[in-house]
């Protein structure tokens, strides 16, 4: 009887304050590359008494923060950590000494670090200091924050998402939807998101680069793909100043203006260099933009599902009937078919969004 319902209302208030340095984490989407965002909630006597999260690689991490803010409260509390605790000196010292130092009673930790130099060791460290540790809580909720950072550090590629937006009778278009790059619209989100964006040279020739128009927030690499292109390639939306915000990957040299734009000559261009090109850069996450792309463009993403290289797939869905030449886009009978897992469909101003796992 109430022994149950003690046990339940604690699971329940488990979840709540799980689910709060998720949502701490979050605040820095866009910022930790390459490491993950996590959230740390300090809770004593069933009230919060501290909170944190990890603001940008080379700062402290979110337990640090959280503790600060709880100060002598910490003694005796529990530790809510969405990933975790390091036990290792990085650019940062061990989360577990801190933990262990503010002498809390608990902690809570969402999911283990699939990174190989702290995976469970910051778990055994707690439980060696006399600590008592819970892991699993949220744990779906916790590895889907990170998605990209246990993609990236299982793989040492980063984990590419294909975007395209189609018309009613599925044609791919330049076009986003009404306000999807403004301020909280869905295209915006995810320059805010992402580290960084890979179109075509056709898309930078000739229009803005997919840059977030909002000061002050995060702004994703443009990773720019020229195949065949002639030897000077210009990109009219990017000054010299902001030179650094793209990288050009071209199949032969070429000259690039502005000038001070990075140019990676590759024999052939493929998508798993690129991907592993951009992990080692410390990449996490990149959206394929799928806007303006001519046939040797679409050929990066021949195998696609075969090689495992894109993770998932957003397609928006414009609410018009685009002419078009007739057959172009009509597969009949017998071509593969990839199904996508975890489907989630929303109505976002007028269009409709879709997104699924490969
Ligand atoms: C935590 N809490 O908030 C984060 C953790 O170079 P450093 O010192 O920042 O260490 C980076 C690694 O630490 C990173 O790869 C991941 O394993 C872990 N990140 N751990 O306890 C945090 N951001
Ligand atoms: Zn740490």
């Amino acid at each position: 009887g109430g022994r149950c319902q003690a046990q339940a209302a604690g699971d329940l208030d488990d979840a709540h304050y799980m689910r709060r340095c998720v949502e701490l984490a979050r605040k820095a989407a866009g910022h930790t590359s390459p490491n993950p965002m996590v959230g740390c909630v300090i809770v004593r006597d069933g009230r919060v008494v501290g909170e944190g999260f990890h603001p940008k690689a080379g700062q402290p991490h979110a337990e640090v923060f959280a503790l600060r803010d709880a100060g002598n409260l910490a003694e005796n509390a529990t530790a809510y950590v969405s990933l975790e605790p390091c036990n290792h000196y990085g650019r940062t010292p061990p989360c577990t000494e801190a933990l262990i130092n503010a002498k809390v009673k608990e902690v809570v930790v969402g999911m283990t670090d699939p990174n190989p130099i702290v995976a469970s060791k910051g778990i055994e460290k707690l439980q060696g200091a006399g600590i008592s540790v819970r892991v699993g809580v949220e744990e779906a909720l916790c590895r889907k924050l990170n998605e990209a950072y246990i993609h990236r550090m299982l793989t040492g590629k980063a984990f590419a998402t294909l975007r395209a937006t189609l018309s009613m009778n599925g044609i791919i278009t330049n076009q986003i939807g009404k306000g999807a790059d403004q301020s909280g619209g869905y295209y915006s989100q995810l320059m805010k998101e992402y580290d960084g964006v890979i179109i075509s040279s056709d898309l930078a020739k000739m229009s803005a680069l997919p840059l977030s128009r909002e000061a002050g927030t995060n702004q994703p690499l443009c990773i720019i793909i020229a195949q065949g292109e002639s030897s000077r390639l210009h990109i009219p939306s990017l000054s010299q100043e902001h030179a650094s915000r793209a990288i050009v990957l071209a199949d032969s040299p070429v000259t690039v203006e502005p000038a001070g734009v990075e140019v990676a000559v590759f024999r052939q261009i493929d998508l798993e260099s690129i991907l592993q090109l951009l992990a080692q850069r410390g990449l996490c996450s990149v959206l394929v933009d799928f806007r303006e792309a001519g046939e040797s463009f679409a050929s990066l993403l021949n195998d696609f599902q075969e090689d495992k290289l894109v993770q998932k797939v957003v397609v928006e869905v414009l609410p018009f009937w685009l002419a078009s030449d007739g057959l172009s886009n009509l597969a009949f009978g017998g071509s593969q078919s990839f199904p996508l897992k975890n489907l989630e469909l929303r109505d976002v101003n007028g269009s409709v969004l879709l997104e699924g796992y490969v």
